[in-house]
Order: C-alpha cells, then structure tokens, then sequence
C-alpha cells in the first residue's frame, strides 16, 4: 500500500539546487530496445545553497547503470556512489571548484509504454520529458530551476533512422560504417531538462521560411510519417501566422534560425513545445479538408499558436519549480486564446472557452480535486495538468488584463520579459511586473493564485424612481475545498453595462466616483464580502447586463425573469451576455422540465423559449458561428453542473423534449436556413464558408429529431455527398443518434472509407462511445475488441473509453453501474501500461458524490477497487484516494 503522506512534495519545502549543471554533453546510440546514453555534465556547487553536504543526489528512473566518472578520472567504484530505486547518490564531489561527471547508462524505448522519456511510436524514437521524464532518459537534476547548455549528438541506422533531430542547430554530421551516421546538434540557450527532444525516425519533411519584423530568416520545417505529407499546410500556416501575431501584439521574435514541429500518433498530451523542436500529437498538426473538421482546423491553430507562444512564456523564461505551472501554462493559454479570438471570431472564441471552464474546470473547483492555480502540495505532477492550472490560470491572466487594460497589460508584459529573460521565476515574479508597470496594488488579487474554489457572486439590485438611482449590492462566497475551509474575499473585476427599456444603451454614472463621466460600460472592482454601488442619473429603470465577457471565473446568481433575459437576448450589446441570457432561459425552462419529470408530471414547454428562438432565427446575422451558438442548448454536463444531486435520465429527457419541440415548431425556420447554407464545399476556410456549416448543421441536428423520412434522406444525402469532413461528421452523427434505417450501413462505410486514416477513425469510435442510442454500452464493449482498438494508443483510449465516461453521462451513469465497472475495468489494465493516462480516466469517477445515494455506492466501489489494485501507480492512487478520502 501507498503512503500519501510520504510521497508528496510541498511548495514550502522550496530550496534552491545545490549543484548548478552548466553544460551537458549527451550521446545517444540508438536502438529500439537497448538505447546507450552517455552524459558529459560540467557542474558546481550552487553558492546559494546552504546544504551541509558533499554528496550530489541525482534523479533516476527504469536505468539501467553502466558507469560513472568523475573529473576524467578512472571509473568510480560501487563504494564511491549509491543507486536506489530513483536516484543516484555521489558520495564526495568538488565543493571548491567545477567538476566534470560522465555517466553512462541504457535505456529501453520498446518497453516504454508509459510514453514518457524515449519511447517507440510506430517505428519513430522520440521524447517527451515536461515534467519529469528527463530522468528516464539519464541521471540529472531534474527541475527546472537547473537551467544548462546541451550538446546532442545522436548517432543510428541510416535505413531506420535517416533523420536525427534534437534541440537548437545542426553543427555537425558524418557517416560511419555498418550503414550508420551521427548529427550533432547545439542548443545556444540555457534550458531546464523538460525542454529537451531527440526525434529518430522515417521522417519526410516540408519546409517554409519566415522572416521575423528584424529582418531574420528564420527556417520553418514540420516532419511526419510519409503519408501524412498532403496534410502539413495548415499546420504550417498556422506557425507562420503565430510568429506574426506574437510580433504583433507582444514584440516577440523568435531566436533560433530553425524552428521544427514533429508529428507522433503515441503521445500523452496535445503537444510539447521543447526548445526549437516542438513534439505534436498528430491531432494538432495533419488536416486535409476531407479529413479534419472546422474545429479541427481551428484547435490545430490554436495549439501550434500555444507551442509557439512557449517559446517566451515558459522557455526564455521559465518556472523555478512545478508548483508554479500556471506561471507558463495560464499565460500561454491566455495568448493562445487571443491568438485564436483575432483569427477567428472573439465572441465565439470566449463563449466557446467560458462554455469549457464553467462545465470542466468548475467542476474539478467543487470536487475533491480541487486546488488553486498554484497548488501547495503533489503526489504526482502530472496530476497537475489540469483544467485548473491551465483555464482558471488564463482567467486570472485574463483578469489582470481586464484590470490594466490592453496597454498596461503589454507594459506589464514587457517589463516581465525585460527583467527576467533566462530565469526560472515563479507567479508572483509575474504579478510583481504587472504592478510595477502599471503602479498598481495587486495585493489581494494575488489571492487567486492560492484559493481554491469557483466564488458566487451575488447580485441584488433596486431601483428608486424618485431619486433616479440604481442601487446594486454585490457580495461574494466562496464553498471550502479541500484543505481549505475559510476563504477571504477576492479582488474580482465586474463589467458591467446598463440597458434602457427600447433596448438602447444607458450611461453608467457611478455615485462618489472620482471619475464622474458617465461610460457606456463600467468595471466595478469587487474587494469585500459585500459592496453596494449606486447609479445615478437614472430616469427610468434600466436592465443590468453584469459580468460582461464573463470578466471573472465566478459563478453569478441574480434572479431573473425569463422576460428579462429574453430582452437581453434580443438587446445586449456584449456579444458574451446576448448568448449567456440565451443559455439562462433555456437552463430555466430545462430546470422547469427536470422538475416535471420528477414529479412523475407530464412536461409542459414554456412558450417564451419558442418565441425568443423564433426571434433569434428571423434576425439577420453577420457572424453564422455566433449565430449557431445562440441556437445551441446548455449540454447535459453543464445542466448537471447546476443541479443538487444530478439525475442523468431526467436531464436527457427533458433537454431531449425541449430540442424536440423547437424542432416541431420551428421546422420551417430550420429547414429554411438548412437550404440557404448548404453548399458542397471542400477546402473553403473562410469564416464565412465555416458560419454557414455551422449552423446548417445545426439546423440539421435540430431537424433530424422529426423522425421524418425526408429529414433522414436528407442527412444521409449530406453523409454521401460530403467534400469535408465537417458536414460528413455532422451528418453521421445525426445519423448515429437519432433512430435511422441507414445508421450501421453509415458507419460501415465511414470506416471502410476512412480505414488507413487513424484520426479519423479516432471520431468514428468517438461518435459511437457518446451516442444517445439504447444500445450504445453493447457497442462500446465489442468496439474494445475492434482490430483498429489499442489501449496502447492515448488517442484511442480518450476516443472510446473517454468519449464514454465523459461525453456520455446517460449511458455512462447507467443505473445497474454497468459503466463503472467497465471504466475500472479499462483504468487498471492501463494503469501499468500507461499512467498518465489511466489517471485521467479517473475523472469521471471522482464526482461520485453529485449522484443519487445508489450510483454512490457504485462509482465508490470502482473507486475503491482501483485503489486495491496491486502496483498501483502515484497517478492513479493520488486521484483515485483524493476522490475517496474527501469530506464534503
Ligand atoms: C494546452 C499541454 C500539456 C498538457 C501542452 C502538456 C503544453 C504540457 C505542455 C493548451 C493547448 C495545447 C496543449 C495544452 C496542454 C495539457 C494540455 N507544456 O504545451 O502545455
Ligand atoms: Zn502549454
């Protein structure tokens, strides 16, 4: 059994490296299942450190030692070092001067499967080592604060190796005999371990050039596996249009002459944005029109944009240690997020993360995983890659811009990179430079980098005729998490804006403001548990549009009336608060719905929904995808979110009548709509060719609730006919989730079709994992023993274990528990195969307490016989004894 307590690590404990490495000289041999790594390392004590010591700890894991020298000297002897199970202990090194440490060790990327350090996807070597698995490629000091010089010569097969690729520039190469050949590669800038790659393989490349604002041309190369060359353009396009951004809105240019992107099917997470030789999941970089989705398109620029963006905010200036994650990854994602806001459409761009965190992020904030964006304790950093450190962390970035503005936030920024270009720094480092710039007090917001928990922000508001005044009183909540139970109030920025009766924008004069213009919007800055703010000059009463482009992760509770927010709907200026008054009325009448059929009553639609749909179809809009947006329902994940005790059953059937009967009443709306979008496109990205996608597949999935034989031939028309991928997925999936005589023959030939595409095969098992259809858990199961099925492939498992547990809470949360018993089932066959991955199967399973006292019982009982498992691995156990352990 695990001791929790032994094995976790404290952001208090922080000391600084004893030793410092500055140059590292590595050599791989390369072999499939014996790879020799030697390292040169070039040390000295760290005169910061205060340790009484001589002995140098280095990390280790699944080496296997060959030797071990010290200053060029003769072999260190069994006595003069200790090996455990995860380090290497020196016992007497130089305290007075550098020293020079060889080691040598092998490795076996073929056994791998873990998917971190060296390992084997089809037949490609490659790396990845954020956070910790540099130090199962060779022993070293393993954090990031120690920052170094790598050298990297690799030396292979020419036949099964003919590319060899690691961080910086090429500087060397030559042949040797028995058909190999060596590169040496050198990376000028200092870097942490986690940022190091090797890539070995068959790999084609196309390449492109980018001259920076400065003038330099900078080499753009993206490699993957021969067949895959037709699908690079976009990627490549999208890196181009990083560098330009990031010029643009930051004055970053990027600093090598060569700036690579490297394909791999086997990879744990979206991406990896080692120094110069990026590592992608394929996912994120192959796109043909006829292969990949709008959203794939956009989520391939997205991250590219993410990679690239790193190159400032985590690799030029990195973390001092990983409790301060969100220092590079809420940043970056706060950049990837305005990339994508300023290539695409900023309202659809916010709604579409908003409609992320508030369904995922809030729900890990309220469960027994909660933790602040820079947590104080870990089992298992990879546990940490979560929702919280990345999305919540983007919006406290976001909030910070919010408080200083565009311009201030770009001083801030500025003057960040300008003090600590080459260092490894922690969030407060970051919070300082944004005060500094803007001589601002950042004090209190500083504590939304340690308190947990998503805070309620209530909002009451009274309006007095005679003194023409509106008074609003503001307060905040924040539930305990674990570990946590008293919470201070938080700085939380409010933008707010006012609206007259006719629909008109009306002027908000704050009383007792120093500033005492009347604004077309206001940011109110909530600091205590309660604040009252009063406006003035108000000669009738207005309608309060509050927590405009949601300005704080918070959730609001403000009673409205439907009439209220049908208005809102119609008449809000904020792109974000017209759509979330849409998602509020339907998230009321479902609520109205739920109600009934828990009753045991027979549902009654509330017409005011039909109305303000109908409106919403006849009014003329210039951005399709925002349109499309407003014409979509709450998910059944977000509706759980809000309820007490979740009743999977009573969500779906009544989210199910509701889309039902705005299908029946709207049929003429949608059908018409359906007809002016359609068109047989293929290759057109332009926003409007993906506004009219969008929402005539979305009118499809409306439409297709008929059960009428003209909808059905028309969807199965569009699966024929389709030249993209979009409206070949959206009609299948209409097609998968609605009774269709056609549905099998249709997924028989999208496989058939689609057999040697591996992500597009990846949907099919997707789609079918979180299909509606009574017989859906039958079909997961025998899928598991489909030939296409490998458990040793994460994009495999997330499309059909994870679309299951988590995109199909219907069949997933079946009443006889079938599902937690196959999700267990799945997590500890992975769990020695691959435990990054098995530990994030868990999350579907930690919310057992939102559930009916009989699912309970059941996801407790998976959980716990998880946990017995023997050689359970820390990422499992962390997850899986949080979630058990927790008192609510
Ligand atoms: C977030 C990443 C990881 C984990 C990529 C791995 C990364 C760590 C890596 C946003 C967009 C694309 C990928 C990710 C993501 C979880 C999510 N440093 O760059 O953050
Ligand atoms: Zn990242």
């Amino acid at each position: 059994m695990r001791d929790p307590n032994q094995e976790k690590n404290y952001l208090k404990d922080y000391t600084v490296p004893d030793y410092l490495i500055h140059n590292v000289a590595l050599n791989f041999t390369l072999d499939e299942e014996c790879t020799v790594v030697s390292s040169r390392l070039t040390l000295s004590r760290n005169p910061a450190s205060k340790a009484l010591i001589n002995s140098l700890t280095l990390a280790g894991e699944n080496l296997k030692l060959l030797s071990v020298n010290l200053d060029d000297g003769t072999d260190l002897s069994k006595e003069q070092y200790l090996q455990t199970q995860d380090s290497l202990i020196i016992n007497n090194v130089p305290q007075q001067q550098a020293f020079v440490l060889c080691i040598e060790n092998t490795i076996n990327p073929k056994a791998n499967t873990a998917l971190e350090g060296l390992y084997l996807s089809n037949d490609m070597l490659c790396t990845q080592c954020e956070a910790e698995g540099f130090r199962k490629i060779t022993y070293f000091l393993d954090r990031p604060d120690v920052m170094s010089l790598f050298t990297t010569t690799i030396t292979g097969d020419k036949n099964r190796y003919p590319v060899l690729l690691s961080n910086g520039n090429k500087i060397a190469q030559g042949e040797l005999p028995d058909n190999r050949h060596w590169v040496t590669w050198e990376d000028p800038f200092n870097k942490p371990c986690y940022l190091f790659a090797l890539v070995a393989g068959q790999l084609e490349c196309i390449a492109d050039r980018f001259t920076t604002q400065s003038g330099r041309e900078i080499d753009l190369q993206i490699f993957v596996e021969k067949h895959d060359m037709d699908k690079c353009d976009h990627a490549m396009q999208s890196l181009k249009n990083s560098m330009i951004w990031d010029e643009q809105v930051y004055g970053r240019e990027y600093d090598l002459d060569l700036y690579m992107i490297v394909a791999v099917s086997h990879f744990n997470m979206g991406a990896m944005e080692n120094k110069g030789l990026n590592v992608f999941n394929t996912k994120f970089v192959l796109a043909r029109p006829d292969t990949a989705t709008d959203s794939d398109y956009e989520h391939i620029e997205g991250v590219i944009g993410h990679e690239y963006f790193h190159n400032w905010t985590g690799n030029r200036i990195t973390c001092r240690d990983w409790f301060q994650l969100s220092l590079k990854e809420g940043f970056t994602v706060f950049r990837d997020q305005e990339f994508t806001g300023d290539r695409t459409s900023k309202a659809v761009k916010r709604i579409e993360d908003v409609n992320m965190l508030r369904t995922r992020q809030f729900a890990e904030d309220a469960g027994p995983l909660a933790h602040p964006i820079r947590p104080d304790s870990y089992m298992e950093i990879n546990n940490f890659y979560t929702l919280t450190v990345y999305e919540k962390g983007a919006e406290v970035v976001r909030m910070i811009h919010t408080l200083v503005g565009a311009e201030g936030f770009r001083k801030g920024s500025n003057l960040y990179f300008e003090r600590h270009d080459g260092q490894a720094v922690t969030c407060d480092d970051f919070v300082n430079a944004m005060e500094s710039a803007n001589n601002i007090d950042l004090g209190q917001f500083r504590r939304w980098y340690a308190q947990a928990g998503t805070p309620v922000l209530t909002a009451h508001q009274h309006y007095d005729s005679t003194a023409q005044t509106l008074t609003l009183t503001l307060s905040q909540n924040c539930p305990a998490t674990p570990g946590q139970t008293h919470k201070e109030p938080l700085h939380i920025p409010v933008t707010l804006g006012l609206l007259h009766k006719d629909g008109s924008v009306a002027q908000c004069k704050l009383q007792d403001n120093a500033a005492k213009e009347a604004q077309n919007q206001v940011i109110l800055q909530l600091t205590q548990s309660e604040q009252v703010f009063v406006f003035e000059n108000l000669a009738e009463q207005p309608v309060v549009s509050i927590l405009r482009g949601f300005s704080a992760p918070v959730k609001l509770e403000m009673e409205r009336s439907l009439e209220e927010l049908a208005f809102l709907l119609s008449y809000d200026s904020d792109t974000f608060n017209r759509w979330e008054a849409g998602q509020q009325l339907a998230g009321q009448v479902i609520a109205g719905l739920i109600a009934d059929v828990q009753n045991d009553q027979k549902m009654q639609l509330n017409p005011i929904i039909v109305t303000a749909f109908k409106q919403v179809l006849e009014h003329a809009w210039d951005d399709l995808s925002y349109f499309a947006l407003l014409l979509s329902l709450p998910s059944e994940n977000y509706l759980a979110e809000q309820m007490p005790v979740v009743d999977v059953n009573a969500i779906h059937a009544a989210r199910e009548f509701l889309v039902q009967n705005l299908a029946e009443q709207l049929q003429p709306q949608f059908q018409a709509l359906y007809e002016n979008n359609h068109r047989d496109e293929s290759g057109q990205f332009d926003s409007g060719a993906i506004g009219r996608r969008r929402i005539k597949n979305t009118c499809l999935s409306y439409l297709s609730k008929l059960e009428n034989k003209d909808i059905q031939q028309l969807s199965q028309l569009q699966f024929n006919s389709a030249k993209n991928m979009t409206d070949q997925l959206a009609a299948l999936t209409v097609i998968v989730n609605n009774p269709h005589p056609a549905s099998q023959q249709c997924l028989a030939d999208f496989y058939h079709q689609w057999r040697t595409e591996a992500l597009v095969i990846d949907k099919w098992f997707a789609l079918q994992a979180a299909s509606n259809m009574p017989d859906t858990f039958a079909t997961v199961q025998s899928l598991m023993n489909h030939p296409a099925f490998d458990l040793k492939n994460p994009n495999r498992v997330r499309s059909l274990i994870g679309a299951f547990s988590q995109a199909n809470p219907l069949h997933f949360h079946a009443k006889n528990g079938q599902g937690y018993q196959f999700l267990a089932d799945q997590i500890i066959a992975l769990n020695t195969l691959n435990p990054q991955v098995a530990s994030r199967m868990v999350s579907a399973l930690t919310s057992w307490r939102r559930h009916d006292i009989s699912r309970q019982t059941l996801m407790k009982a998976q959980l716990e016989r998880i946990i017995s498992t023997e050689d359970i691995s820390k990422d499992v156990y962390e997850v899986a004894s949080k979630s058990l352990n927790y008192e609510a």
